[in-house]
């Protein structure tokens, strides 16, 4: 070694921080520390210099001004390498500061404590040490930063063999360092967070917080509870919320009554539950195997789960019923007639609640429309979508885009009629939240036939004719909307040979003059949307 080095020790958990002093004081390091540290240091006959006399400058403000000194970040800060950084050293009598050993205030544990203040909270936010981190953190080709004492043992063994900390240990220490701040400062941030909405962020390692997406608003979640199994028995499986979650969202329901939910309820009631509420008139999906196998709109409850119900009654039996507006004693005596797994709503007249109360299985759910309706859906909405995939996660926007009707371009000779023009909304909504391919036939407000989840596009059109016909529905006069475009006119030629007379989907094909002129020429109209939703 050759310039006598310095290290700065700093630490609220002293955990064998005497032996790393000692060690560091053998190989001739200088030793400077703060009020507490310096003490036990000192107790143990080490020579140490408290930073307040380094400085010139007490500890002061009961301890909030410790560190916060040009003579601290400027040691810790200049680059050796620079000429005017060791020449601006120099002027100001700065030492060059070449170890930094930090751990900070117990944030995350003093809030885990039962009965913790506000006021507690706020003391035990360390601002002088994460400081000291940052600085010595960016520089780490000069300084070796220790934040946590598993690290001590692999520098101390570095220095006795050769006099120095490698570069690689040091820029490893340095993302460390930089992972435990950002750690420390999301944890601060979600309990002030969780104050400011009035809950509380529950405490401890029982219900961990994950930080998925640092840094975005909607990329912190806590546990909700642990579910019985996953989507199989013998899967492990936990509902999560986001920490501050949008108003009308699924996590937000109240359980009115029923079994606990499981997690394909989840999954399917989210599913139900996020299609419903696009609709700015009474509407009911309801979902099995996270599809809808029944949309439709109504002047109420009733009328909408009737013709929700019509669509599929097969596959209705043990779905997911959600409604975007109060279900009252009719819609109740109607829905209890088939068997429900999940029945919500955002609100239930006594009489409703009264007809599933020997119905002790069926779990009912109450949840909030977004306020504004569905016109301010997207408060509601998740800014983010993820798939985990083998040692990876796939990240996207979400899919909120919604049609106007100036959005709609028709391409065929014959135009579309006032009334297939709601419908092809209608079922362009509809066709959103049905796993592609995805194929719906709709009319009057009401799916008529619905595909999903095939590998082919003419397979999901066969399966919803088929389905439509088990309905006893004819396909007449229906409109079609295809959640991707057609690639050949032989999905086209088959829905039109069921009885559609209208098309939606969002073209983009090769072919998609072959399948315009095959719409020409069987009569029906067809309009592109630009846009395409898949969903997998
Ligand atoms: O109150 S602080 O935010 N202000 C500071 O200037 C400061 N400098 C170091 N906290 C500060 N520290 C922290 O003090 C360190 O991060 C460490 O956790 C603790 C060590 O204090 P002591 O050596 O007096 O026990």
């Amino acid at each position: 070694m050759t310039a006598t080095q310095t290290a700065l020790l700093s630490v609220s958990d002293k955990t064998g921080i005497v032996e790393l002093a000692q060690a560091l004081h053998a190989q001739g390091v200088k030793l400077l520390s703060t009020g507490g540290t310096a003490k036990l240091l000192a107790d143990q006959g080490l020579p140490v210099t408290e930073v307040a006399e380094m400085t010139g400058f007490p500890e002061m403000l009961d301890g909030r001004v410790k560190t916060l000194h040009p003579r601290v970040h400027g040691g810790l800060l200049a680059r050796r390498d620079f000429p005017t950084h060791m020449a601006a050293l120099a002027e100001h009598h700065i030492n060059t500061i070449d170890f930094l050993v930090v751990n900070l205030y117990p944030f995350e544990a003093t809030v885990a404590k039962a009965g913790c203040t506000l006021e507690d909270a706020i003391e035990n936010i360390d601002i002088g040490g994460p400081a000291m981190v940052r600085s010595a953190a960016k520089n780490w080709k000069d300084v070796a930063v220790l934040t946590d004492a598993a690290q001590y043992d692999t520098v101390i063994a570095e220095l006795k063999a050769a006099g120095r900390v490698s570069d690689k240990t040091k820029l490893g220490l340095s993302i460390a360092a930089f992972n435990r701040i950002s750690q420390y400062d999301g944890a601060i941030s979600d309990y002030l967070s969780a104050i400011q909405i009035g809950d509380e962020v529950p405490a401890g390692d029982k219900a961990p917080v994950l930080d998925l997406f640092p840094g975005q608003s909607n990329g912190r979640f806590v546990k909700v509870q642990d579910l019985r199994y996953g989507e199989n028995s013998h899967q492990q499986a936990a509902l999560y919320r986001d920490l501050l979650p949008a108003p009308g969202s699924l996590v937000t329901a109240k359980q009115l009554q029923g079994k606990e939910l499981s997690y394909n309820n989840i999954a399917d009631a989210d599913a139900a539950w996020e299609c419903v509420k696009s609709f700015d008139t009474p509407a009911c999906v309801i979902v099995k195997h996270a599809n809808p196998c029944g949309v439709a709109v109504g002047a109420d409850a009733l009328e909408a789960y009737s013709k929700a119900f019509q669509t599929d009654p097969t596959s209705a039996f043990g779905g997911i019923i959600a409604l975007n507006t109060p279900l009252d004693e009719r819609g109740a005596l109607q829905i209890s007639k088939q068997f429900v797994e999940v029945l919500m709503a955002p609100s239930f007249t006594p009489a409703a609640l009264e007809v599933f109360k020997s119905k002790v299985n069926v779990r009912i759910l109450q949840i909030d429309l977004p306020k504004g309706g569905a016109s301010a859906w997207d408060q509601g909405r998740n800014l983010m979508d993820m798939k985990r995939i083998g040692s990876g996660i796939l990240l996207q926007t979400a899919d909120n885009h919604e049609l106007a009707l100036s959005d709609l371009k028709v391409v065929t000779t014959k135009q579309p009629t006032a009334e297939e023009l709601n419908d092809l909304l209608f079922a362009w909504k509809v066709a959103k939240y049905v796993k592609s391919n995805a194929i719906v036939f709709c009319k009057g407000g009401m799916t008529m036939g619905v595909g999903a989840g095939q590998m082919s596009r003419l397979d999901s059109a066969r399966i919803a004719s088929i389905k439509a016909g088990h309905a006893n529905l004819s396909l007449a006069g229906t409109v079609v909307a295809s959640d991707a475009f057609f690639p050949f006119r032989d999905g086209l030629d088959v829905v039109v040979d069921h009885g559609a007379t209208c098309v939606i989907q969002p073209g983009g094909s090769m072919r998609d003059q072959e399948v315009i002129d095959a719409a020409n020429a069987r009569g029906v109209s067809m309009v592109f949307s630009g846009v395409r939703h898949f969903r997998h």
